[in-house]
């Protein structure tokens, strides 16, 4: 009986302690505090909806193992309300579950609720039904936006506290965010800008959160609203307030890519030098922006023109999985960090200059002292004296020194192995079911190309801004109309041109029922001019526009305004410039296609005999489907598309995205070797010239069916199916990279071995584009000694050293021996 009640009392004392864990979370100029101790925050972008709840603890894990000890998310509006006072919270967009699952790893979080978020994000993440209340304008002092803002602000903060999620009531969030690069755009608005922001700043205080909020990029914040700085660099930024720490809350790491666009790529070095520096520099809160980016599924990519994949060439890549060395190399430096947490938030600083962008921090806290030295310089490595010890800096890097003695890590040198990905049949010896596909195809019926009439239409004498029609609940919206030509017209029955102003993004062209045209935009302008030859009659004549969105607008000072769709003019021209103008006709409008109505893409759906065999190639507007078999094992899957148009993907009913495999990236601008030196911008570094844009599509494994699958496609512009297959994502080769003193770590996916040895080389070995070579000396048991600890193994670890390899020759000139391997998965 006693031990019961003890043991009762131990029980409610335990859950006691578990619910009362309410952090208090303030800040001075320096950090934030939580409970009352300056902390320092890594934290990494994850966007929930970007990735599937079945993903999301494995992505915590990661983050967590990565050194991270927070991760970040936008809310999205338009996700959540796609129509009005009609709510989504399921799946992909249970925040809520997001974030305990950010809790149930023991990580922080940062709730960025915007609600403008940007972020790539279709219309910035607002949805466009804001667009037909009376006098709305977004981002403004304008009483029906801030009132929609503030409706869905508080659903969201209520929904928050509910669940006692942030930091005073227990949980996780210790940083809110409202609003969103208004800094960036504030002048354009004028004083309602101002007025606005104050507004925000008033607003979202009286939420009482208790916690603090920020405004990145917004140079006069309000108080209490934390200015934070969004870019590739911030070791310079200056807060807002000198109570106010110096928060980074987008280090972007890499960037995103729109279709047309080739793979962005920024280096683990440069990265890990941004990072480094602005801990240098007294920051101590960061961001990664992203720290996995994902897949923009459905249609959610704005843009416009962001494609689906939205890797970012982020730490974790588009699967989840590890991008290497980069998650690695930064992995490295977060455990330095947090290792100097209490002198880094607490240290006296000085600064020395030495010239040539050359320069050392020293933090002291108690007589405990780290050092930081950082070489700007884009060219030089430099030496430098300190303290009677000779330090080289390499160029365009930083060296850390926690004892301010002994370097453990400079941001130039990645001792982590290089993960090379590749895309595989998952076995071989299934290829049929994989790749020969058997196809079966349905035409997507047109019902409106000769004819108008139809009560299901909405008509108006004007040509109307898509989105407003479709509420963008589509990409697609029928502009058609007719108009009579008798014998006197004068452009009465000739070939005429019809010719059409703004249109966008993609337009496909009817007269009188038959196809005279599509055209695309590109090159990044969206107001295409759209010309081709039509054939006019005698009697009544019908021109049916389908006009397709990619993704809309989500960026710029009054951006919700960008027009969609046809703006016109709409002109019949004749060959002797007479002209026609159609501009304000009776236009009929059809929101969307027949297949999508009728949710083709879904398991059962379309009667079986109104598929056919025989797939026709490079037709438009055709529906594909096949079943394919789950590949084995926990590898990412991915489609190849590959010899498709552009369209819709799903997979047993889930749109995975839109494709478009068909569109090519330009020829000119991509190099194999790729310099980590100097300032980054988004063209540096890229590869993927002259290929697809976006060949591999995520299928997440929690899609799957444990047997069959069903695969539809529809096709817009004409493809060929026969290439499409079912890969899985597999690590081919790793290519490790190790100093003297430190370890080599290789590793291949989980599951795998690591099958042979290419290449081992410990003395001074090179890479020369992308291909490693030996340099001036070289142990000749490099190569053994790698094969007989490696082969065979799912992952080896090899100590650099003489001791490991014997005498490698090397002249003294040699400052740093190291070790370069090529491993094959
Ligand atoms: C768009 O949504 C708004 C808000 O629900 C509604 O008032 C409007 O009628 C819708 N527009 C169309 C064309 O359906
Ligand atoms: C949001 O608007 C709806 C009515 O449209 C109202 O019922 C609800 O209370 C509002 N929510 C808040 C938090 O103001
Ligand atoms: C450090 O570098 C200076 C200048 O290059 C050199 O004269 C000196 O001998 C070096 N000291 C040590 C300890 O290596
Ligand atoms: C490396 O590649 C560049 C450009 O692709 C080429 O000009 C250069 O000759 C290559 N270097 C070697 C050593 O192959
Ligand atoms: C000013 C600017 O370009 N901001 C961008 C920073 O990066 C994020 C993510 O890519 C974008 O959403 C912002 O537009």
């Amino acid at each position: 009986m006693g031990s019961y009640k003890f043991f009762v009392a131990t029980l409610i004392l335990f859950s006691f302690c578990l619910f009362s864990n309410a952090l208090e979370i303030a800040h001075d100029g320096r950090a934030l505090k939580i409970d009352g101790e300056r902390r320092l925050i890594i934290s990494g972008a994850i966007h929930y909806p970007r990735s599937t709840p079945e993903m999301w603890p494995s992505l915590m894990k990661k983050a967590k193992e990565g050194g991270l000890n927070a991760i970040e998310t936008y809310v999205f509006w338009n996700a959540h309300e796609p129509l009005y006072r009609q709510y989504d919270f399921e799946a992909n967009l249970d925040l809520i579950k997001f974030l305990q699952t950010i809790q149930k790893e023991g990580l922080y979080a940062i709730l960025r609720i915007g609600p403008y978020v940007c972020a790539e994000w279709n219309y910035g993440g607002i949805p466009v039904w804001l667009k037909s209340i009376p006098n709305m304008a977004f981002r403004t002092k304008n009483d029906a936006f801030m009132n929609q803002m503030k409706n869905f602000t508080t659903l969201i903060v209520d929904k928050v506290k509910d669940k006692k999620l942030f930091a005073n009531q227990g949980g996780p969030i210790i940083i809110a965010q409202i609003e969103n690069e208004y800094g960036n755009v504030i002048g354009k608005y004028g004083g309602d800008g101002k007025s606005y922001i104050n507004w925000c700043a008033n607003f979202a205080e009286s939420l009482d959160i208790g916690v603090p909020w920020i405004m990145c990029q917004e140079d006069d914040a309000p108080s209490p609203m934390m200015n934070t700085c969004n870019g590739y660099y911030c070791d310079q930024f200056k807060p807002n307030n000198n109570n106010v720490p110096k928060i980074w809350t987008e280090n972007w790491t890499g960037w995103y890519k729109g279709w047309g666009d080739k793979n962005p790529h920024r280096t683990a070095e440069d990265v890990a030098f941004a990072v480094a520096r602005f801990y240098q520099y007294g920051g101590t809160v960061q961001n990664y922006y992203m720290y996995h980016g994902g897949t923009n599924f459905g249609r959610v990519s704005g843009g416009p023109y962001i494609s689906t994949t939205y890797d970012y060439d982020a730490p974790l890549n588009e699967y989840g999985e590890p991008n290497q060395p980069k998650y690695g190399h930064l992995k490295e430096l977060h455990s330095h960090l947090m290792s100097m947490e209490k002198i880094l938030t607490h240290g006296d600083v000085t600064n020395k200059d030495y010239g040539r962008m050359m320069s050392h921090t020293i933090y002291n806290y108690n007589g405990q002292r780290v050092c930081f030295f950082g070489n700007a310089n884009e060219h030089d490595d430099i030496a430098i004296n300190f303290e009677g010890k000779n330090y080289t800096v390499p160029a365009w890097s930083v060296s850390i020194l926690p004892d301010c003695k002994t370097e453990v890590y400079n941001t130039a040198r990645v001792n982590t192995q290089t993960s090379v990905l590749v895309r595989k049949l998952p076995d071989e010896a299934q290829e049929k079911l994989h790749f020969n596909l058997e196809w079966k195809w349905r035409i997507e019926k047109f019902e409106h190309l000769t004819g108008t009439h139809s009560s299901h239409l909405t008509y108006a004498n004007q040509l109307l801004d898509q989105k407003l029609v479709t509420n963008d609940t589509s990409d697609y919206l029928w502009y058609m109309t007719s108009f009579e030509i008798d014998e006197d017209d004068p452009i009465c029955c000739e070939d005429v041109n019809l010719q059409i102003q703004n249109s966008g993004h993609i337009l496909h062209a009817y007269v009188n029922g038959k196809h005279i045209g599509t055209k695309y935009a590109q090159g990044g302008d969206y107001k295409l001019f759209f010309e081709r030859a039509a054939k006019i009659k005698k009697g009544t004549n019908h021109i049916a526009l389908l006009s397709v969105t990619v993704g809309l607008q989500n960026y710029g000072d009054h951006y919700d305004n960008t027009h969609n769709g046809i703006g016109g003019p709409v002109k019949l021209i004749a060959p002797n410039s007479r002209e026609k103008e159609l501009t304000n006709n009776k236009w009929g409008y059809k929101v969307g296609l027949n297949g999508w109505e009728r949710k083709l893409f879904e398991d059962n759906n379309g009667k079986s005999r109104n598929w056919h065999h025989n797939v026709p190639l490079n037709k438009k507007f055709v529906w594909y489907k096949t079943t394919f078999k789950t590949p084995s094992g926990e590898e990412p899957v991915v489609l190849d598309l590959w010899g498709m148009g552009k369209g819709t993907a799903w997979v047993n009913g889930h749109d995975i995205g839109r494709y478009w495999p068909s569109y090519l990236t330009g020829n000119n601008g991509c190099s194999s070797s790729c310099d980590y030196r100097g300032a980054y911008y988004s063209s540096k570094c890229t590869t993927g010239c002259g290929q697809s844009s976006q060949r591999w599509y995520h299928v997440p494994r929690s899609y799957l069916n444990k047997e069959e699958n069903n695969l539809v496609l529809f096709e817009e512009l004409g493809g060929n199916p026969s290439n499409v297959g079912v890969h899985t994502v597999t690590v081919g080769k790793a290519i490790g990279h190790a100093y003297e003193g430190k370890s080599l770590n290789l590793a291949c996916n989980v599951g795998r071995v690591i099958s042979d040895i290419k290449f081992a080389s410990y003395g001074d070995p090179r890479n020369v584009n992308g291909t490693l070579r030996k340099g001036s000396c070289h142990s000749p048991k490099s190569l053994s000694m790698v094969k007989h600890t490696c082969i065979g193994k799912e992952s080896c670890s090899i100590d650099v050293s003489e001791q490991t390899f014997g005498p490698s020759g090397c002249r003294s000139s040699v400052k740093r021996k190291r070790l370069a391997v090529e491993a094959v998965c």
